[in-house]
């Protein structure tokens, strides 16, 4: 395939309530989305990047800056290339995954589009519907959390994942254990424990999470070691795994149990399915993260966990979790427990242009 063009969408859309983490509090979420025309349509992807950063080290702004700048017009130079090519054609341009990310999806949805394959049957998935959970942001109090959880657990979500931090993790455990004595519960500190937190976190143990996600600093490998020797709740590395070779690091010096898989921070779907396959060889579990997407964004989400090992529930909420109106016509809804996966050509999705339009989305064209 060849690009002719590129269209950069931002547009802010509020969170329907606030999403505090041990980094900081969303409640605006500044989304990029990318319309790229190549030679055989087009398609669009998005580049899940949060406005600061604070959860890694990319940021939205910045995102768009390396696309204008690099990552776009190499590309444009790269003239005809196959879809699979795409990570080694951007591999110049040092880390930057979010944005590249976005660009891969875009290319694969206009490739996928034109030979007329959903994204799901390309990767291989085995699913038609996948099990979701909801992330549960840090609340007011005990008693906000336990009603929050109880509201998710009546609109059919099984999995919740709470969301800890020194100070904050054995009450609010406890409380939401004993509200929900059957709930799959998992934690995600986002890095903001230390090694000297050890014998604190085994204390977590009793309360019978499915895994306990990212507890140290991303480039602190020793002390998940150490962490997953020690306790019974396996241990689930995020902001750590950026790539198929820091996988296969993080798995082979028994740091991970699990790991969660998000497309942005891998740098695209392909890295993540390459990390997908590794991880089934190894028999390491994989489940898909979230970074409180639009429904482009959720789309590809939701393909990737069609695959065969994503084992966990993803942090795939339906689309009225996040936003009042979704970007994309069709919001995605809860069944029972699952989401369906896209059956559609591409991502499955449609773009509702006219809607971003009229929410001040800020065009730019390249
Ligand atoms: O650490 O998994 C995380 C959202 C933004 C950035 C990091 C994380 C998250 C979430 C929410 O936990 C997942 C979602 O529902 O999209
Ligand atoms: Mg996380």
């Amino acid at each position: 395939m060849r690009v002719l063009a590129l269209k950069i969408f931002r547009v802010k859309l509020p969170l329907v309530s606030p999403f505090r983490t041990s980094f900081g509090t969303q409640t605006v979420r500044d989304i990029m989305l990318v319309k790229i025309t190549t030679d055989v349509g087009d398609g669009w992807g998005e580049c899940a990047v949060l406005e600061e950063p604070l959860y890694n080290e990319e940021f939205v702004d910045g995102a768009q800056m390396v696309i204008e700048r690099w990552l776009f017009p190499m590309l444009r130079a790269s003239g005809d290339f196959q879809v699979e090519e795409v990570s080694l054609l951007l591999g110049k341009i040092k880390g930057h995954r979010g944005a590249k990310a976005g660009l891969e999806m875009a290319l694969l949805d206009a490739h996928l589009r034109s030979t007329n394959v959903s994204l799901a049957s390309f990767l291989g998935g085995v699913r038609s519907q996948v099990e979701v959970g909801v992330s549960v942001g840090i609340p007011d109090s005990l008693d906000a959390l336990v009603t929050t959880v109880g509201n998710y657990v009546e609109q059919g979500y099984k999995r919740v994942k709470l969301k800890i931090e020194p100070g904050f993790d054995v009450l609010p455990l406890q409380a939401v254990r004993t509200a929900f004595p059957n709930l799959m519960l998992q934690c995600d500190a986002n890095g903001s424990y230390a090694s000297t937190d050890i014998a604190h976190l085994l204390e977590l143990d009793e309360f019978n999470m499915i895994l306990i996600e990212q507890p140290f600093a991303e480039d602190d490998m020793e002390s998940h070691v150490l962490l997953a020797r020690a306790m019974d709740t396996p241990v689930c590395l995020d902001e750590s795994v950026v790539s198929l070779n820091t996988a296969i690091s993080a798995v082979e010096c028994g740091a991970a149990d699990v790991i969660n898989i998000k497309i942005a921070r891998v740098g695209g779907v392909l890295e993540a399915r390459a990390i997908h396959d590794y991880c089934a060889s190894r028999d390491i579990p994989v489940w898909c993260g979230g970074m409180l997407e639009s429904g482009v964004g959720r789309a590809a989400n939701i393909a990737l966990a069609s695959m065969t090992n994503f084992v966990f529930p993803g942090d795939i909420s339906a689309s009225d979790r996040y936003f009042a109106r979704d970007v994309v016509t069709e919001p995605f809804t809860l069944d029972g427990s699952t989401l369906h996966v896209p059956r559609g050509t591409g991502l499955g999705v449609v773009v509702d242009e006219e809607f971003l339009l009229q929410s001040g989305s800020e065009v730019t064209v390249l």
